[in-house]
């Protein structure tokens, strides 16, 4: 009998624009869309698997643009993937790595969907894949980011009565340190015990700026500092971790596991914000996890917004972690007007539910694909 190897046989992409709830005013830009680059493979048994790819305010926070990712898949992943062992991810991750320098959003959206795919053809979700899962719910964030200290306090109260959240990342580095830190302060002490504080600056502070801001920000109440300088400036996050008891958390310095053990040797952080795009997919994220913990570094499960497809992608991988002492802010679906999934992920009790099912435990709902496709026909003809 000749048994016939599956394989990937198409790989289609589209672009979704999904409007937020309110604008979401981030140092570097303010987002009021969100655009997710979606991919569908599918394999020759009949199979498929469904990945995304998000970033942050177009191409104001890195190198990638969603027009960008989804032409890289077009362009280069899908036709070196094409024909290929379905099973063979490994394969697969190492072939994109050869064929693409960077461009790792476009490569996790990719991943994903072949992780997806896999863990369907064997019914087992991801976290299987990955050895197995040892949490079902993660502790989840929300981001305040209106734009107006006021308007946080209410936002911040009501996700804290209705059992939502209860760690608010606070967006600064727009304005001068001094209102930034007084707008913390506020809202602090609003919240009082009730909530942890932390803060992103999105790379925005020189290393003068950020050493007054940080004693500043650790005397008005706030835990952790997110990505206060430039990714590059490895030496600034050095002495910013080391001079300051608040903990530092590298983002945007995190490109893979290759710059995760730069950041762990010079001791540039307390904290990995661990994002699967952002390291290249679930297995690069899984690698940048390991060299957290064997640098005894915090972790943090950290997000691009995604919708509910890659939230849950990222769900599976960060519900096999041992110890993320931060948390997550995998709340990328509850920051959209809609939610894209049949089923939509589960936020209860302070925590985000790891879906179960197969493979990523996640479904479209075709009508919403319809609706918020970029190159959608016109509803109304003109
Ligand atoms: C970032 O830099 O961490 C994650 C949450 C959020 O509100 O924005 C992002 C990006
Ligand atoms: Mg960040």
């Amino acid at each position: 009998t000749v048994t016939q190897v599956t394989t990937i046989d198409r790989i289609d992409t589209l672009i979704l624009d999904i409007p937020t709830i309110r604008g979401h005013v981030l140092s570097m830009a303010t987002m009021r869309t969100q655009a997710a680059v979606l991919v569908r493979i599918r394999f020759s048994d009949g199979s498929e698997g469904l990945g995304e790819g998000t970033t942050i305010g177009g191409l104001s926070y890195g190198p990638e643009s969603p027009e960008s990712i989804r032409s890289a898949i077009d362009t280069y992943l899908a036709p070196a993937l094409i024909g290929r062992a379905a099973d063979d991810v490994n394969g697969g991750v190492q072939l994109m790595d050869h064929v693409a320098r960077g461009n790792r959003i476009a490569k996790t959206a990719v991943e994903i969907a072949l992780w997806d795919g896999l863990g369907k053809r064997l019914g087992v979700s991801v976290a299987q894949l990955f050895g197995g899962a040892v949490h079902t719910r993660l502790p989840v964030a929300w981001t305040l980011a209106s734009g107006n200290s006021d308007t946080d306090i209410a936002e911040a109260e009501q996700m804290i009565a209705t059992g939502r959240h209860r760690i608010f990342k606070l967006k600064i580095g727009k304005r001068a340190v001094a209102d930034d830190v007084a707008h913390v302060a506020r809202i602090k002490s609003a919240l009082g015990d009730a909530a942890s504080i932390r803060v992103d600056v999105n790379q925005t502070w020189t290393l003068t700026e950020a050493r007054r801001g940080l004693p500043a920000l650790q005397d008005a109440g706030c835990e952790l500092v997110e990505q206060p300088v430039a990714a590059r400036y490895l030496g600034a996050m050095a002495e910013l971790t080391r001079s300051h008891a608040i903990a530092v958390m590298a983002d945007e310095a995190l490109g893979g596991p290759e710059d995760a053990l730069a950041v762990a040797a010079k001791g540039a952080a307390d904290v990995f914000a661990v994002k699967i795009a952002q390291s290249g997919g679930l297995k690069r994220a899984a690698e940048v996890v390991a060299i957290g913990q064997a640098a005894g570094l915090g972790l943090y499960g950290g997000t691009m917004l995604e919708t509910g497809l890659s939230t849950a992608a990222a769900l599976q991988l960060f519900a096999t972690v041992e110890r993320l002492d931060w948390g997550t802010e995998l709340f990328g679906p509850l920051l959209l007007t809609a939610d894209i999934l049949a089923q939509p992920i589960i936020y209860r009790d302070f925590h985000v539910e790891v879906p179960t099912g197969p493979g990523i435990g996640a479904t479209l709902d075709p009508y919403k694909i319809e609706f918020y496709r970029r190159d959608r026909a016109p509803r109304i003809a003109v």
